[in-house]
C-alpha cells in the first residue's frame, strides 16, 4: 500500500521553497531568466541531481541536456512512468513554471519511502520547452520522442552559436542524441504544471485534469520599407515598415478577439535603425496563434497572413514570414485522464476537466506515449510573469493526488503497458 497520508502539507512547503532554490540559477541576476543550456542550467541540474540522488534515483543528462532521474522499479527491466516537465524559462519568468512538475516528480519518489513499484519512474526535466534561445521549443522533448531533426541542430542563437555548438560547450556529446530517446519500456507520460490562466481560480479549485492542448502556430515575420530621415520625407514618400507593422499588430488583436477561443499574440518586435529621428527601414515581429480547433486556427493565419501584405503593399513595404512552429492541438489519453480524475477525487477533492491554452512537453512525448496532465490552480492568473506563484495547499494536493494516481496505476499499469504506442 503506498503511503499517502504522509503530512504533505510540509512537502507542499518544501516542494515551493526548492522551486524558489532552483529559481536563483539565472542568466540574467535580478530576474529569473533560464535559456537553452545557458550556464545557470548547470547549477539547476546539481540541485535536482542531489535532491533523485537523495531519494534513491540514478541520475544522467542526456544529450540534449534533459536531466533524467531513474528511480527503479520492484522488478529488473520494468514497464516505465515518465513524470516531466521543462527547466529552461521564459526571459523575466515566475519560479514555477516547468521547474514545478519536476520537483514534484522528484517528491512523488521521495514520498514512497524506498517502496519499490511493479514499474519503474523516470523523471525528466527537459532543457528546453519554451524556444527562447533558439526561436524552436521543445527541443528537449524532441529527443526523448526521437523527432529532432538534423536542421534544427544547425539553428543559431543570435550570437550565431548553433544548437549543436550549444550542446558541446555543455559539456555533451550532439552525436550521443539517438540514445536521449525514450526508452521502449516506457508506456505513459504525466506533467504537473501549473495553469497558468485563471480558470482554476474562477471556479475556486485547486486543480485540474487536461483534455487537450490546444494548437499553436508560430512565425517570424519581416517588413521591409526604406530608412529615411524622419524631419524632410513627406508622409506620402515614406515606405515605413514600423507603420505597417502596427497596422497589421491592430489587426492581429481585432482578427482574434472575433473568435471564441482564439488568441493571438505579437509578443516581440524590432524596428532599425531604431533612432527617433529615422523612419524605421526593417522591422521584424513575432506572432504566436492559438486554438483548440485546427481548422479555425488555419483559417485565422491565412486571414493574418493577408492583414499582413496588405498593410505593407499600402506603403510599399515588403513583407516575409517563416513559421517556426505549426503544432496541431494534442488530446490527452481518455484512459489516463480519467485514471487522474479518479486519483484527484481519492484526494478528496473535485478535479475540472479542462483544455490547455498553453503548451506543454506532453504534446511532443503524446506522440510517443499516452499522456496526461494535472494542473495547479493559477493564483491571479498569472504566469510568464515574476509574480506567478502556487498555492502550498495545492500543492500538497497535487502531490497528495500523484500519490493516488501512482497507486491506481499499480493497478491498471499492465493493460495500459500492453497497449504500446507508436
Ligand atoms: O508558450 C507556452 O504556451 C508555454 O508556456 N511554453
Ligand atoms: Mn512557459
Ligand atoms: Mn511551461
Amino acid at each position: 500500500m503506498i503511503v499517502t497520508n504522509l503530512t504533505n502539507s510540509g512537502r507542499g512547503e518544501t516542494i515551493i521553497s526548492r522551486c524558489r532554490e532552483i529559481a536563483a540559477w539565472t542568466d540574467v541576476p535580478g530576474e529569473i531568466t533560464r535559456t537553452f543550456l545557458s550556464p545557470s542550467m548547470q547549477g539547476v541540474h546539481a540541485l535536482l541531481r542531489s535532491w533523485m540522488e537523495d531519494v534513491g534515483m540514478t541520475v544522467q543528462v542526456d544529450a540534449i541536456g534533459n536531466l533524467r532521474g531513474l528511480y527503479a522499479g520492484a522488478d529488473d527491466d520494468p514497464p516505465r512512468l515518465i513524470v516531466g516537465s521543462h527547466l529552461d524559462t521564459i526571459p523575466n519568468a515566475g519560479a514555477f513554471d516547468g521547474v514545478l512538475g519536476v520537483v514534484l516528480g522528484i517528491a512523488l519518489v521521495q514520498n514512497l519511502a524506498g517502496r519499490r513499484l511493479p514499474f519503474a519512474i523516470e523523471v525528466v526535466g527537459f532543457s528546453e520547452e519554451e524556444g527562447v534561445r533558439f526561436s524552436k521549443p521543445f527541443l528537449g522533448s524532441m529527443a526523448l520522442t526521437g523527432t529532432l531533426d538534423k536542421n534544427t541542430m544547425r539553428l543559431e542563437d543570435v550570437h550565431g552559436v548553433s544548437v549543436s555548438e550549444s550542446i558541446r560547450s555543455f559539456g555533451l556529446d550532439p552525436a550521443a542524441m539517438p540514445e536521449a530517446a525514450v526508452s521502449s519500456s516506457a508506456f505513459a507520460y504525466l506533467e504537473m504544471h501549473i495553469e497558468q490562466g485563471p480558470l482554476l481560480e474562477s471556479l475556486g479549485k485547486p486543480l485540474g485534469v487536461v483534455e487537450a492542448i490546444v494548437g499553436q502556430s508560430r512565425l517570424l515575420t519581416s517588413f521591409t520599407g526604406k530608412a529615411n530621415h524622419a524631419g524632410t520625407t513627406p508622409m506620402r514618400l515614406r515606405n515605413d515598415a514600423l507603420a505597417a507593422a502596427a497596422e497589421w499588430i491592430v489587426a492581429v488583436e481585432r482578427i482574434a478577439s472575433a473568435r471564441d477561443g482564439l488568441v493571438a499574440t505579437v509578443g516581440n518586435i524590432s524596428a532599425l535603425p531604431g533612432a527617433g529621428n529615422v523612419i524605421a527601414g526593417d522591422v521584424a515581429a513575432t506572432l504566436d496563434l492559438r486554438h483548440a480547433d485546427d481548422a479555425v486556427r488555419a483559417t485565422a493565419l491565412d486571414k493574418i497572413l493577408l492583414e499582413a501584405q496588405d498593410a505593407a503593399d499600402r506603403r510599399g513595404v515588403e513583407f516575409g514570414w517563416h513559421q517556426t512552429m505549426d503544432q496541431p492541438a494534442v488530446p490527452m489519453d481518455p484512459e489516463l485522464a480519467d485514471l487522474l480524475d479518479a486519483a484527484v477525487r481519492s484526494a478528496g477533492i473535485a478535479p475540472v476537466r479542462m483544455m490547455s491554452g498553453a503548451g506543454h512537453d506532453a504534446m511532443i512525448v503524446a506522440a510517443r506515449l499516452p499522456c496526461c496532465m494535472l494542473f495547479l490552480r493559477s493564483p491571479g492568473g498569472l504566469s510568464h510573469h515574476p509574480a506567478e506563484s502556487v498555492l502550498t495547499r495545492d500543492v500538497s494536493a497535487a502531490l497528495a493526488a500523484g500519490m493516488e494516481f501512482l497507486k491506481l496505476l499499480e493497478e491498471k499499469y499492465t493493460n495500459i503497458a500492453s497497449r504500446g504506442r507508436e
